[in-house]
Order: C-alpha cells, then structure tokens, then sequence
C-alpha cells in the first residue's frame, strides 16, 4: 500500500492530513503551490489529470484516486487503525453521523468558502463583496443551529471521537482564521480537539 496525499497549509486538505495521523498509517504529504502549473503546482498537468479541478485534498492509494475532504475521511476510516472513527453503515449512529457531516458542508462551511472566494479566491472580475456581510450574517445562523443540534462540551456523536469532531473542528478554526465572530463555546471546542496528538503530528508536516 502506497499513500499520498496532496494538499496545502491548513486549508479543507487539513482534513485528511489529520484523519491520517489519527489512523496511524504511513503516507507522504505533498503540500502543493497553489495557482501555479509548475510540476508541483496545483495546475500542472499531472496534478489535473488526478484532480480535474485543481483543488485539494487528493489521495492516492496505489491506483485509486478519491478527491473531497470528507470522502477521503471516511475512507481513511476504513484503514486498520480507524475503527470507531466513523460509525458502522446502517446504523443510527451513522445516520447522525452523516447528518453532522452534511450540514458541516452544506450549510456551515458555505459561508466561510463564499467569503475565501469573494476576498481572493476567484478572478478579481467575479468577486462580489458586496455578499461579505450576508457571509457573515449567514455563518451567525448556522452556528446558533449548530449550538442546538450538538453538545460542544464532549465529542458531538456522544461517548468518543468521530470524524465528525474533527471535520467541524477544523471548520470552527477555518471561521476563526477567517476573522468570522466564532462563539466561545465553538472555539473551547475546537482547542479541546486540537490538543490530539494526531494534530501535532499533521502541523508538523506542513512546510515552515
Ligand atoms: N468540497 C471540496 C472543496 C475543495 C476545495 O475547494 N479546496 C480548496 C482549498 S480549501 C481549493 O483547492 N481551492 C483551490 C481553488 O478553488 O482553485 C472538499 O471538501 O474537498
């Protein structure tokens, strides 16, 4: 078996890096220069033909390629070693689970993703900051939701950590490098998570 993962800094790759390290399995981390299509650029021709639109996390398993953050989580999961990480299909728990992870993508990280896009992510002539403020309003919304649907003081699916504590963790310091107006409540939360282990070890691989 023979893992990569491309990604960059602590952006949505982080993710994966961090399901990784908590797994325990060997892989290389490659941390992409993004916007460039120089060989290690997340534009080159290589890169593209694995991840069509350029973005990141990619996994590479020997011949098999997964894209998106949380795909490439819950097949981690699968690895030995990331028993418990996410619950059994057909399940309750699973369908909790899965309830957590969609809102995190759908509805939570949505605002943060239209701000990163309207500040620097898109061509200069599609960025609107007049939906800055709506960005803002929209991210207040779904964390007051978020606050009835969870229990911040433990792990969100109940007795022990899941994928899904990590992937909002990482979306809550997302918000607060964002400068958005994160809850204390959300941010005790997210530097209770970020005190693993496995975060250390995923930090440490990033370029200094
Ligand atoms: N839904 C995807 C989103 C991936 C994504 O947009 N990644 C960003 C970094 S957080 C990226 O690669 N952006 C480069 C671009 O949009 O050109 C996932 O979670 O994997």
């Amino acid at each position: 078996m023979s893992l990569t993962l491309y990604g960059l800094g602590r952006s949505r790759s982080f993710r994966a890096l961090w399901a990784l390290e908590e797994v325990g399995v060997e892989f290389e981390y490659l941390d992409l220069d993004m916007g460039s299509s120089a060989e290690d650029g997340n534009l080159s021709s290589s890169y593209l033909k694995l991840n069509a639109q350029g973005k990141v996390p990619t996994l590479i398993d020997d011949e098999f390629v997964l894209t998106e953050s949380n795909a490439i989580v819950n097949y981690v999961a699968t690895f030995a070693g990331g028993e418990g990480f996410v619950p059994p299909e057909r399940t309750r728990e699973r369908a909790e689970y899965d309830e957590l992870c969609f809102f995190i993508q759908s509805d939570f990280e949505q605002p943060l993703w239209t701000s990163g896009k309207h500040r620097f992510v898109l061509p200069e002539e599609h960025r609107v900051p007049e939906v800055l403020p709506t960005a803002t309003w929209e991210f207040e919304k779904s964390q007051r939701a978020l606050k009835e649907m969870v229990d911040l003081r433990g792990y969100v699916l109940g007795e022990s950590f899941t994928f899904a504590d990590l992937l909002l963790a990482h979306t809550i310091g997302w918000a607060d490098s964002f400068k958005f107006p994160v809850d204390p409540q959300l941010l005790a939360y997210r530097d209770r998570l970020f005190e693993r282990p496995a975060v250390a070890a995923a930090i440490a691989r990033l370029p200094h």
